[in-house]
């Protein structure tokens, strides 16, 4: 039986590429030179094509894959795949949800804990001698604060059933209220971040959420206010944000995802009250084991039932 053609927009984990190796005749758009011109030489064939959150899918490819019928990515967040022009050309578009939620809520935590108790810089003070010499500074407790959650889907609720651990007070912000919750809804993202003294950002990235998070609700959120970033970073305005950090009008920030990444503006490097990650959500070997289980499935079941298993579009 003839393998169907498969386009690999980028390298992938060793799960996801072996299974294309072996069950697909794979074409491997990253070691082309230009990828427009493979595209033209080689896309006509592509029924199907791989990628992730991080590579994306371009607009101006599909021009030259006339037959390409589904789209498998890696991650939760479709951001940088444009799902209504996938719709529009009858592809469908898979994800990996659910299987990454507890991970990514984690790291939230992970970064709200390191950030209000300064791990990075008591790692650093050690590290450096300073022990000895120096008073370590008083840093903040997490215990009974209150918790504020933009964004409070699958991931959000992860974050507030950790958070409820800790004996803190959850509230959110969602586009509308969500039933069956049993944390109180604000209607307002200004008037959530006045109440918070930590708030988590997990709403999806885009058009809709970009810069959602800007001076004004920098400077509502406070002095002492942390802000945990685990989302996009585009749904946070970065340079507003150096400045409220700068201005002290902004407590602090916790940051797994930035703008433009990789770049890090340098200025948040130098900041002690900022920790940084480089979008480590979903950066474990049992998450990502999972979620490269389910780009290989969502592309077998397509093959197989005409459905993937996660479908966006
Ligand atoms: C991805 C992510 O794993 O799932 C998402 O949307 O941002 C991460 O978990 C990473 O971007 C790889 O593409």
């Amino acid at each position: 039986m003839t393998k169907h053609r498969v386009l690999q927009v980028g390298p992938a984990p060793e799960l996801v590429s072996r299974h294309l190796e072996n069950n697909y005749d794979v074409f491997r758009l990253w070691e082309q030179e230009s990828a427009l011109e493979a595209l033209k030489a080689h896309g006509l064939g592509c029924v199907a094509a791989v990628t992730s959150a991080k590579y994306g899918f371009r607009n101006e490819w599909l021009d030259y894959l006339p037959q390409l019928k589904v789209l498998s990515s890696f991650g939760v967040g479709y951001d940088s795949i444009d799902a209504a022009e996938l719709q529009r050309r009858g592809i469908q578009l898979g994800n990996t949800p659910d299987v990454l939620n507890d991970c990514v809520a984690d790291t939230a935590m992970t970064l709200l804990l390191g950030a209000a108790r300064g791990l990075v810089r008591a790692d650093r003070f050690v590290r450096e001698g300073q022990w000895p010499r120096a008073e370590f500074p008083l840093m903040r407790s997490i215990t009974g604060k209150k918790a504020g959650i933009l964004g409070l889907g699958n991931i959000g609720q992860a974050i507030a059933k950790r958070l409820t651990g800790f004996d803190c007070e959850i509230r959110y912000h969602n586009r509308s209220e969500k039933k069956g919750v049993p944390y109180r809804y604000v209607s307002t993202l200004k008037e959530l971040a006045q109440w918070s003294d930590f708030l988590f950002v997990m709403c999806v990235g885009g058009p809709a959420t970009y810069h959602l998070i800007n001076d004004e609700i920098m400077t509502a959120l406070g002095p002492d206010g942390l802000l945990i970033n685990v989302s996009r970073g585009t749904v946070v305005d970065e340079e507003a944000m150096i400045k409220a950090l700068r201005e002290g009008r902004l407590g602090g920030a916790a940051l797994d995802v930035f703008e433009r990444e990789p770049y890090v503006p340098e200025a948040l490097m130098e900041m002690d009250n900022v920790v940084l990650m480089p979008h480590l959500g979903s950066a474990t070997v049992e998450t990502r084991q999972r979620m490269s289980q389910r780009v290989i499935d969502n592309l077998d079941a397509f093959f197989r039932e005409g459905s993937v298993l996660s479908r966006v579009v």
